[in-house]
Protein backbone atom coordinates (compact mmCIF):
# COMPACT_ATOMS: atom_id res chain seq x y z
CA UNK A 1 0.00 0.00 0.00
CA UNK A 2 1.71 3.21 -1.17
CA UNK A 3 1.09 5.48 1.76
CA UNK A 4 2.87 8.37 2.35
CA UNK A 5 3.70 10.76 4.79
CA UNK A 6 3.25 14.11 3.51
CA UNK A 7 5.83 17.20 3.89
CA UNK A 8 2.54 19.60 3.54
CA UNK A 9 0.56 19.13 6.88
CA UNK A 10 -2.35 20.71 5.61
CA UNK A 11 -4.02 17.67 3.90
CA UNK A 12 -3.33 15.99 7.62
CA UNK A 13 -6.47 17.99 8.72
CA UNK A 14 -8.95 17.28 6.13
CA UNK A 15 -11.84 14.53 6.85
CA UNK A 16 -14.00 12.43 4.48
CA UNK A 17 -12.04 11.40 1.15
CA UNK A 18 -10.69 13.96 -0.70
CA UNK A 19 -8.91 13.02 -4.78
CA UNK A 20 -6.49 14.81 -5.78
CA UNK A 21 -7.24 14.19 -9.59
CA UNK A 22 -7.38 15.72 -13.05
CA UNK A 23 -10.24 14.94 -15.90
CA UNK A 24 -8.04 13.68 -18.23
CA UNK A 25 -5.87 11.79 -16.32
CA UNK A 26 -6.57 7.68 -16.94
CA UNK A 27 -4.75 6.70 -13.63
CA UNK A 28 -7.34 9.23 -11.91
CA UNK A 29 -10.14 7.86 -13.78
CA UNK A 30 -9.54 5.03 -11.77
CA UNK A 31 -10.29 6.30 -8.42
CA UNK A 32 -13.22 8.12 -10.17
CA UNK A 33 -14.80 5.04 -11.17
CA UNK A 34 -14.36 3.19 -8.07
CA UNK A 35 -15.90 5.77 -5.73
CA UNK A 36 -18.44 6.20 -8.03
CA UNK A 37 -18.99 2.92 -8.23
CA UNK A 38 -19.24 2.43 -4.25
CA UNK A 39 -21.55 5.32 -4.27
CA UNK A 40 -19.21 6.89 -1.86
CA UNK A 41 -19.46 10.86 -1.16
CA UNK A 42 -15.82 12.48 -2.01
CA UNK A 43 -14.44 15.97 -2.33
CA UNK A 44 -12.54 17.03 -5.91
CA UNK A 45 -9.20 18.98 -5.82
CA UNK A 46 -9.02 19.27 -9.51
CA UNK A 47 -5.68 19.87 -11.05
CA UNK A 48 -5.58 21.22 -14.70
CA UNK A 49 -2.32 19.18 -16.31
CA UNK A 50 -2.27 21.50 -19.26
CA UNK A 51 -2.01 24.45 -17.20
CA UNK A 52 0.78 22.42 -14.99
CA UNK A 53 -1.67 23.29 -11.66
CA UNK A 54 0.37 20.06 -10.09
CA UNK A 55 3.54 21.17 -10.42
CA UNK A 56 4.04 23.47 -7.27
CA UNK A 57 5.73 23.12 -3.77
CA UNK A 58 2.61 22.75 -2.10
CA UNK A 59 1.20 19.44 -4.54
CA UNK A 60 4.79 17.53 -4.11
CA UNK A 61 4.06 18.03 -0.54
CA UNK A 62 1.14 15.96 -1.19
CA UNK A 63 2.25 13.50 -3.68
CA UNK A 64 5.89 13.30 -3.39
CA UNK A 65 6.06 12.39 -7.32
CA UNK A 66 3.82 15.32 -8.61
CA UNK A 67 1.59 12.85 -10.25
CA UNK A 68 -2.59 12.37 -9.90
CA UNK A 69 -4.35 11.16 -8.37
CA UNK A 70 -3.65 11.68 -4.72
CA UNK A 71 -6.81 10.13 -2.01
CA UNK A 72 -6.38 11.97 0.99
CA UNK A 73 -8.67 9.85 3.57
CA UNK A 74 -9.26 11.31 6.94
CA UNK A 75 -5.84 12.61 6.54
CA UNK A 76 -3.81 9.66 5.03
CA UNK A 77 -2.05 10.14 2.05
CA UNK A 78 -2.59 7.29 -0.46
CA UNK A 79 -0.32 7.35 -3.91
CA UNK A 80 -0.46 4.90 -7.13
CA UNK A 81 -4.39 4.51 -8.31
CA UNK A 82 -3.90 0.21 -8.03
CA UNK A 83 -3.28 0.76 -4.57
CA UNK A 84 -5.83 3.31 -3.92
CA UNK A 85 -8.62 1.65 -5.78
CA UNK A 86 -7.58 -1.41 -3.89
CA UNK A 87 -7.64 0.88 -0.51
CA UNK A 88 -11.18 1.59 -1.32
CA UNK A 89 -12.39 -1.48 -1.29
CA UNK A 90 -11.05 -3.18 1.55
CA UNK A 91 -12.07 -0.42 3.52
CA UNK A 92 -15.63 -0.02 1.58
CA UNK A 93 -16.40 -3.30 0.98
CA UNK A 94 -19.91 -2.75 -0.31
CA UNK A 95 -20.25 -3.48 -3.40
CA UNK A 96 -17.06 -6.26 -3.64
CA UNK A 97 -15.11 -4.95 -6.47
CA UNK A 98 -12.17 -7.77 -5.75
CA UNK A 99 -13.68 -11.74 -5.97
CA UNK A 100 -13.51 -13.66 -2.69
CA UNK A 101 -9.60 -15.34 -2.36
CA UNK A 102 -9.17 -17.55 -4.71
CA UNK A 103 -8.37 -18.32 -8.52
CA UNK A 104 -10.64 -15.03 -9.62
CA UNK A 105 -9.04 -12.75 -6.93
CA UNK A 106 -5.44 -13.80 -8.81
CA UNK A 107 -6.05 -13.35 -11.73
CA UNK A 108 -7.78 -9.72 -10.90
CA UNK A 109 -4.75 -8.91 -8.91
CA UNK A 110 -2.32 -9.84 -12.44
CA UNK A 111 -4.28 -7.28 -14.59
CA UNK A 112 -4.25 -4.60 -11.69
CA UNK A 113 -0.68 -4.74 -11.60
CA UNK A 114 -0.02 -5.11 -14.91
CA UNK A 115 -2.34 -1.82 -16.11
CA UNK A 116 -0.23 0.10 -13.65
CA UNK A 117 2.81 -1.65 -14.68
CA UNK A 118 2.99 -0.51 -18.19
CA UNK A 119 1.96 3.24 -17.65
CA UNK A 120 5.44 5.66 -17.93
CA UNK A 121 7.65 3.13 -20.63
CA UNK A 122 4.02 2.11 -22.54
CA UNK A 123 1.07 4.48 -22.01
CA UNK A 124 2.82 7.51 -20.99
CA UNK A 125 5.46 7.37 -23.81
CA UNK A 126 2.72 6.40 -26.46
CA UNK A 127 0.45 9.00 -25.57
CA UNK A 128 2.42 11.74 -25.11
CA UNK A 129 3.86 10.99 -28.35
CA UNK A 130 0.59 11.09 -30.03
CA UNK A 131 -1.02 13.98 -28.51
CA UNK A 132 0.53 15.87 -24.98
CA UNK A 133 4.57 16.86 -26.46
CA UNK A 134 2.08 19.65 -28.63
CA UNK A 135 -0.59 20.62 -26.63
CA UNK A 136 1.06 19.92 -23.09
CA UNK A 137 5.00 20.54 -23.27
CA UNK A 138 6.20 22.32 -20.34
CA UNK A 139 7.15 25.97 -20.72
CA UNK A 140 11.00 27.16 -19.73
CA UNK A 141 9.64 28.10 -16.58
CA UNK A 142 7.80 24.99 -15.74
CA UNK A 143 10.63 23.01 -16.91
CA UNK A 144 12.79 24.66 -14.51
CA UNK A 145 10.29 24.48 -11.45
CA UNK A 146 9.79 20.79 -12.17
CA UNK A 147 13.49 20.16 -12.41
CA UNK A 148 13.63 21.56 -8.76
CA UNK A 149 10.62 19.86 -7.51
CA UNK A 150 11.11 16.54 -8.82
CA UNK A 151 13.31 13.78 -7.15
CA UNK A 152 12.10 10.67 -9.25
CA UNK A 153 15.01 10.05 -12.06
CA UNK A 154 12.64 7.74 -13.95
CA UNK A 155 10.23 10.91 -14.17
CA UNK A 156 12.58 13.40 -14.62
CA UNK A 157 14.01 11.99 -17.70
CA UNK A 158 10.85 11.05 -19.28
CA UNK A 159 9.82 14.98 -18.80
CA UNK A 160 13.14 15.49 -20.66
CA UNK A 161 12.67 13.79 -23.39
CA UNK A 162 9.15 14.99 -23.88
CA UNK A 163 10.19 18.46 -23.65
CA UNK A 164 13.52 18.11 -25.29
CA UNK A 165 14.42 15.86 -28.13
CA UNK A 166 11.37 13.04 -28.12
CA UNK A 167 11.39 9.39 -27.24
CA UNK A 168 13.94 7.03 -29.78
CA UNK A 169 11.85 5.09 -31.80
CA UNK A 170 13.02 2.03 -30.52
CA UNK A 171 11.02 3.60 -27.68
CA UNK A 172 8.48 4.19 -29.35
CA UNK A 173 8.43 0.87 -31.10
CA UNK A 174 8.38 -0.70 -27.60
CA UNK A 175 5.83 1.29 -26.39
CA UNK A 176 3.37 0.29 -28.90
CA UNK A 177 4.13 -3.70 -28.81
CA UNK A 178 3.58 -3.57 -25.37
CA UNK A 179 0.01 -2.17 -26.04
CA UNK A 180 -0.37 -4.40 -28.93
CA UNK A 181 0.49 -7.25 -26.63
CA UNK A 182 -1.30 -6.43 -23.90
CA UNK A 183 -4.89 -5.60 -25.96
CA UNK A 184 -4.24 -8.44 -27.65
CA UNK A 185 -4.29 -10.34 -24.06
CA UNK A 186 -7.37 -8.35 -22.62
CA UNK A 187 -8.89 -9.97 -25.94
CA UNK A 188 -8.27 -13.65 -25.47
CA UNK A 189 -9.34 -13.06 -21.73
CA UNK A 190 -12.70 -11.44 -22.65
CA UNK A 191 -13.58 -14.56 -25.17
CA UNK A 192 -14.25 -16.83 -21.99
CA UNK A 193 -15.40 -14.18 -19.83
CA UNK A 194 -17.72 -11.45 -19.44
CA UNK A 195 -15.20 -9.03 -17.21
CA UNK A 196 -11.66 -9.82 -16.95
CA UNK A 197 -11.18 -11.38 -13.40
CA UNK A 198 -15.08 -13.60 -14.13
CA UNK A 199 -18.14 -13.19 -13.98
CA UNK A 200 -18.45 -10.42 -11.92
CA UNK A 201 -17.07 -6.77 -12.65
CA UNK A 202 -13.80 -5.97 -10.80
CA UNK A 203 -11.03 -3.73 -10.20
CA UNK A 204 -9.16 -5.52 -12.90
CA UNK A 205 -12.00 -4.17 -15.31
CA UNK A 206 -11.80 -0.81 -13.67
CA UNK A 207 -7.80 -0.53 -13.65
CA UNK A 208 -8.28 -1.34 -17.57
CA UNK A 209 -11.03 0.54 -19.16
CA UNK A 210 -9.52 4.51 -18.69
CA UNK A 211 -6.24 2.60 -20.40
CA UNK A 212 -9.08 1.48 -23.53
CA UNK A 213 -10.88 4.82 -23.54
CA UNK A 214 -7.53 7.46 -23.69
CA UNK A 215 -5.64 5.18 -26.29
CA UNK A 216 -9.08 5.49 -28.42
CA UNK A 217 -10.14 8.86 -28.25
CA UNK A 218 -6.55 10.61 -27.06
CA UNK A 219 -4.28 8.63 -29.12
CA UNK A 220 -6.34 7.38 -32.05
CA UNK A 221 -5.13 3.61 -31.25
CA UNK A 222 -6.99 0.98 -33.31
CA UNK A 223 -9.18 -1.12 -31.97
CA UNK A 224 -10.17 -3.08 -35.21
CA UNK A 225 -10.59 -6.66 -34.87
CA UNK A 226 -10.69 -6.65 -31.02
CA UNK A 227 -14.24 -7.58 -30.86
CA UNK A 228 -14.56 -8.91 -27.37
CA UNK A 229 -12.66 -5.86 -26.46
CA UNK A 230 -14.96 -3.84 -28.26
CA UNK A 231 -18.11 -6.00 -26.51
CA UNK A 232 -16.68 -5.01 -23.02
CA UNK A 233 -16.18 -1.65 -23.95
CA UNK A 234 -20.29 -1.46 -24.20
CA UNK A 235 -20.71 -3.93 -21.58
CA UNK A 236 -18.80 -0.74 -19.32
CA UNK A 237 -20.38 2.14 -21.42
CA UNK A 238 -23.97 1.27 -19.89
CA UNK A 239 -22.89 1.58 -15.92
CA UNK A 240 -23.67 4.93 -14.57
CA UNK A 241 -19.71 5.26 -13.26
CA UNK A 242 -18.80 5.40 -17.02
CA UNK A 243 -20.42 8.79 -17.25
CA UNK A 244 -20.09 10.20 -13.87
CA UNK A 245 -16.32 9.14 -13.69
CA UNK A 246 -14.92 9.37 -16.85
CA UNK A 247 -17.36 11.71 -19.64
CA UNK A 248 -18.40 14.42 -16.95
CA UNK A 249 -14.94 14.89 -16.08
CA UNK A 250 -13.71 14.75 -19.81
CA UNK A 251 -12.14 18.18 -20.84
CA UNK A 252 -14.38 19.74 -23.68
CA UNK A 253 -11.17 21.23 -24.96
CA UNK A 254 -9.95 18.10 -25.43
CA UNK A 255 -11.15 16.92 -29.26
CA UNK A 256 -10.86 13.11 -29.65
CA UNK A 257 -8.16 12.47 -32.53
CA UNK A 258 -11.16 9.95 -33.85
CA UNK A 259 -14.56 8.79 -32.77
CA UNK A 260 -14.72 6.99 -29.70
CA UNK A 261 -15.69 3.24 -30.86
CA UNK A 262 -17.88 3.07 -27.58
N1 LIG B 1 1.79 4.98 -11.21
C1 LIG B 1 1.00 6.17 -11.04
C2 LIG B 1 1.09 6.99 -12.31
C3 LIG B 1 0.42 8.33 -12.14
C4 LIG B 1 0.61 9.24 -13.37
O1 LIG B 1 1.56 9.10 -14.15
N2 LIG B 1 -0.32 10.19 -13.51
C5 LIG B 1 -0.30 11.08 -14.64
C6 LIG B 1 -1.70 11.26 -15.21
S1 LIG B 1 -2.40 9.69 -15.67
C7 LIG B 1 0.26 12.44 -14.24
O2 LIG B 1 0.07 12.87 -13.12
N3 LIG B 1 0.94 13.12 -15.17
C8 LIG B 1 1.52 14.39 -14.94
C9 LIG B 1 3.02 14.40 -15.06
O3 LIG B 1 3.64 13.39 -15.40
O4 LIG B 1 3.58 15.48 -14.80
C10 LIG B 1 -0.46 5.79 -10.71
O5 LIG B 1 -0.89 4.72 -11.15
O6 LIG B 1 -1.13 6.55 -9.98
Amino acid sequence: MAEVTPSNQDVLELKGLHLYHAGVSNCSMRVRIALEEKGLAWTSHHLDLFKKEHITPEYFGINPNGLVPTLVHDGKVIIESDDIIEYLDINFPEPALRPPEGPERETMEVWLRRATAIHLKAVKTHIYEKRVRGQMAQSDEQKEQYEKLQTNESLLEFHRKSANDGFTQQELDDAKATLDQSFADLETELGTRQWLAGNEFSLADIAWVPLYFTMDVLAGYSFDGLDNVAAWAKRIEARPSYKTAILDWWPEAMTPLKQSNL
